[in-house]
């Protein structure tokens, strides 16, 4: 797993200067999901492909960025699902983007999830592992290496709640849900970057990022593979919880690589009412 994580932190400083220094343009190409991919979304895919690729401990990689997995070696123990430049239109307007990796074992169903990692790109660049030892936080020195900087628990209760989707398309339950948390007083925290957004939970000790399915889109816009079992692995050793609104998502398993699901990430008590009122609709 070290030599994984090794490679990430390679892979994660060449995005870091690519996203400062790379063409911005979009490119002619959409991605699986239908998004026309920036020149920056196939560049970082392609970092992390070339500097995973030797590593005989990977069996196969899946990427949000290209249509079906990618195998590598066939004795290999780990199947890698990543995203490799999460909220990456964000980049055009300085805000903080990141790269996101599921370490699973077998298929990439929630449960064979053996250890998480993300990289924020911002003011500065940190690296998040969830594994058995717990979360832990990094911090990339001028010296490109990349130093301890904390582990990181979450309390019961947060004050941040960071909404996603299109408010127009919320169930009138979800909207009364998100409008039960401001009026008791927990703060907007939404950049558009889940990485980002979920970082700064994790770091101020909790509250709620959601993103519902809406009549737009019923199973949400995240996804499992790459999105959003890495993120509930990384809530769940940190002591929170995340939940599809009812169940637990690293108990679900995708049909396809690429599928969504609704998502709610959170302390255990911004969970606990949105399980409530998830059951009660
Ligand atoms: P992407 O993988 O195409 O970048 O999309 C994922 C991003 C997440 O980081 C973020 O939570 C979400 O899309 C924001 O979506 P919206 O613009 O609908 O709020
Ligand atoms: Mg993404």
């Amino acid at each position: 797993m070290q030599e994984i994580y090794n490679a990430i932190q390679t892979a994660a400083i060449k995005i870091d200067y690519a996203i400062k220094h790379e063409d911005k343009g979009y490119s002619e190409l959409q991605n699986a999901t239908g998004d026309t991919q920036l020149k920056l979304d196939i560049q970082c895919d392609e970092i992390i492909e070339e500097i995973f690729s030797p590593i005989s401990s990977i069996k196969e990689l899946a990427s949000e960025e290209k249509e079906g997995p990618y195998p590598l070696h066939k004795n290999g123990k780990y199947l890698i699902g990543y995203d490799p430049l999460d909220g990456s239109s964000l980049a055009d307007v300085n805000l903080s983007v990141g790269s996101i990796f599921g370490i699973y074992e077998n298929d990439y169903s929630g449960k064979n999830l053996k250890a998480a990692v993300y990289i924020v790109y911002g003011p500065r660049v940190e690296m998040v592992t969830a594994d058995s030892d717990g979360v832990k936080m990094f911090r990339l020195e001028s010296d490109n290496t990349f130093t301890f900087v904390q582990e990181i628990t979450l309390k019961e209760k947060g004050k941040l709640n960071a909404p996603g989707g299109t408010q127009k398309n919320w169930s009138p339950m979800h909207k009364k849900l998100i409008d039960s948390f401001f009026a008791q007083g927990y703060r907007l925290r939404y950049s558009g970057g889940m990485v980002p957004d979920l970082h700064q939970i994790l770091l101020k000790g909790g509250g709620l990022f959601s993103y519902p399915g809406t009549t737009d889109v019923p199973n949400g816009k995240l996804r499992m593979t790459f999105e959003v079992f890495p993120f509930a692995f990384v809530y769940e050793k940190a002591g929170g919880e995340a939940i599809d609104g009812t169940k637990r998502l690293l108990d679900l398993s995708p049909k396809h690589i690429h599928d969504t699901t609704p998502c709610f990430f959170g302390s255990k008590e911004e969970i606990k009412k949105v399980r409530n009122a998830y059951a009660n609709d």
